[in-house]
């Protein structure tokens, strides 16, 4: 029986929508796009929540289903369309590529989302100055330890010379470092990596400045 239809309910420059285009690149899945514009709210609206009651994107829609959360999405990928493969098959190896998605899904992104800067804007009265030195701090602090996972990992790729998980990571982040002018340079063997990475035709695919509803 053909699968139902995936549908990915994101926003051309969100983190996590990009790192859920990236695993669906890779694996060569097809799958159309819905836009929930950030800009406008769109993500806050109660039809929008329905499908993801904490109002964040991105959401994978198969058929009657609908899966928020983009760690979750990758794993769900990973396990119903396992080729190509995004994680290693040895047990730590698999346990590693995790970890060193985790340095980027549990303690870069959550504080530096759209939320987190509002709310330090809003609430704490950060001005523009204080957003970017709190944003270089955790990216700061997270990519040094990435740059450590990497030296001692990777090869062509930030965990060996295959695309994994860590691609769908990293490769937004970065991206998100240079938005917001991140000095790269300390974290040279990671951005060989990264480099590597842009030039592969599935990752360059799932740029935000390729979809369709890219500004
Ligand atoms: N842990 C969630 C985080 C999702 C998330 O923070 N999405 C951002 C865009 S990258 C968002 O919807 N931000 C809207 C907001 O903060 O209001 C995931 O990985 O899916």
């Amino acid at each position: 029986m053909t699968p139902p239809e995936l549908i990915l309910h994101g926003y051309w420059r969100s983190g996590t929508s990009y790192r859920t285009r990236i695993a669906l690149e890779l694996k060569r899945l097809e799958y159309g796009q819905v836009t929930h514009d950030l800009r406008t709210g769109a993500h806050r609206l109660e039809t929008y929540r329905s499908m993801a009651p904490q109002g964040l994107v991105p959401v994978l829609e198969e058929g009657e289903y609908y899966l928020p959360q983009s760690p979750a999405i990758l794993e769900f990928l990973e396990e119903r369309y396992p080729e190509p493969p995004l994680l290693p098959t040895n047990h730590y190896e698999r346990a590693t590529v995790r970890a060193m998605c985790a340095v980027i899904g549990c303690d870069i992104h959550p504080l530096n989302n759209l939320r987190v800067m509002n709310a330090i804007r809003d609430d704490l009265g950060a001005d523009d100055d204080a957003v970017k030195a709190w944003v270089t701090k955790w990216m700061a602090s997270g990519f040094e330890a990435l740059e450590e996972m990497v030296i001692k990992h990777g090869n062509k790729y930030a965990f060996g010379n295959s695309p994994t998980m860590v691609e769908c990571y990293l490769v937004p982040q970065v991206y998100s470092a240079e938005r917001f002018d991140v000095d790269m340079t300390p974290y040279p063997k990671l951005m060989r990596v990264v480099e590597h990475a842009r030039n592969n035709a599935q990752i360059a695919a799932a740029h935000p400045d390729r979809q369709p509803d890219a500004d």
